[in-house]
């Protein structure tokens, strides 16, 4: 529906191909080609073919801009804002209210009854989000589209990144600005104390987690948004990491998206099982291990199908696709889960490399 929302917004003619999710269609060729994790939607534009629903908006945005519109979807610090709330409702928002649509509306549809407990906290948790979103709001007409306070964001010579150098979220950016060779000032944010969820914090990242990003007077949360704003403001700095030409842009886009919903959920478990419990004094669940190592397998299977053909992830060059993959990565490599990333010769080329 995100994916017909925009073209209808766009007013772009379009021809939708039905598909027959209960018959299990999407699992099966030929759509498994078209989408390795056999999800819809899926986007045809010429020889182009897309899969992730914000991927496949971003690039309806970037190819088809509304007339009078190009200006702001092409200035940088524009981008980096509306990417930053894109990532948002991605994870703040869209996880509760896709758990509640499951509970309250398509467990109606089948005549179950809905578990009171889970609507509940996900009712807690949306509560939460729209709290910010209702604060966003009165400085901004939109969310994404900054018209207030700080709607001209000026550049200082200094960036400053707030966080904690154990967050993986935080090393994504601190390896963005690596890459482009970028000085930066770290403000340590000591997270075993909750300062992440003191007043001073939750005015850089309203949701309290790290990292958060200022430059000058923009302040931007969302680990991959920020990354994101730092490449095409930076474009001309260090290595490139993004593509100029707009369906490279899109697909590599998709793999940005593949990195966040398909690989992070998983990684991120298993991090913490293999890592992060150990460093706390608690104990790995062997039963969690397992049931996230079946999962990280099959989204490396994919992994493994892309990189026979494509040089990396993103496309023939190192990108953001790539770069965003790292901080789990690195910390998978020095634990058992090292044995799925070596069976995977495509894959294990790529992780040594990286
Ligand atoms: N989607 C966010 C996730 C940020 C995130 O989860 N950060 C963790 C540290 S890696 C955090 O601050 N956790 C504390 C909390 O959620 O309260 C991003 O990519 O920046």
């Amino acid at each position: 529906m995100r994916a017909l929302v925009s073209l209808f917004d766009h007013e772009l003619e379009f021809e939708f191909v039905p598909v027959d999710l209960k018959a299990g269609d999407l699992k099966k060729e030929p759509f498994l080609s078209l989408s390795p994790f056999g999800q819809d939607p899926i986007f045809e534009d010429g020889d182009m073919i897309l899969f992730e629903s914000r991927a496949i908006m971003r690039c309806i945005s970037h190819l088809y801009p509304k007339p009078g519109k190009e200006q702001v979807y092409m200035e940088p610090k524009m981008q980096g804002i509306a990417a930053a709330w894109i990532d948002v409702e991605d994870h703040q928002f869209h996880p509760p209210a896709s758990k509640l649509i499951s509970e309250l509306v398509y467990k109606a549809k089948n005549g179950q009854p809905a578990n009171e407990a889970v609507v509940a906290e996900e009712e807690a948790k949306l509560a939460r989000v729209l709290d910010v979103y209702e604060e966003r709001l009165i400085d901004s007409k939109f969310l994404g589209v900054l018209i207030g306070k700080t709607s001209r964001p000026s550049l200082s010579a200094t960036m400053k990144v707030h966080g904690s150098v154990m967050s993986t979220a935080a090393q994504r950016v601190f390896a963005c600005l690596n890459e482009k060779e970028l000085e930066f000032e770290f403000v340590p944010v000591d997270m075993r104390s909750g300062e992440h969820k003191q007043p001073h914090f939750l005015s850089l990242n309203p949701f309290g987690q790290v990292p958060a990003l200022q430059d000058g007077d923009l302040t931007l949360f969302e680990s991959r948004a920020i990354s994101q704003y730092i490449a095409h403001t930076y474009a001309d700095k260090g290595n490139q990491l993004i593509c100029q030409d707009p369906k490279k842009m899109a697909i590599l886009s998709v793999w940005m998206e593949v990195e966040a919903h398909q690989f992070d959920p998983v990684a991120s478990k298993l991090c913490f099982e293999l890592l992060y419990k150990s460093m706390f004094g608690m104990k790995t669940d062997d039963a969690v291990v397992e049931e996230n190592e079946a999962k990280l397998a099959k989204v490396l299977d994919v992994y493994e199908a892309r990189l026979a053909h494509s040089k990396y992830i993103g496309g023939d060059c190192f990108t953001l696709a790539d770069l965003h993959h790292l901080p789990n990565t690195q910390i998978l490599m020095a634990t058992q889960a090292k044995k799925l990333f070596d069976s995977r010769p495509h894959w294990d080329e790529k992780a040594v490399a990286l």
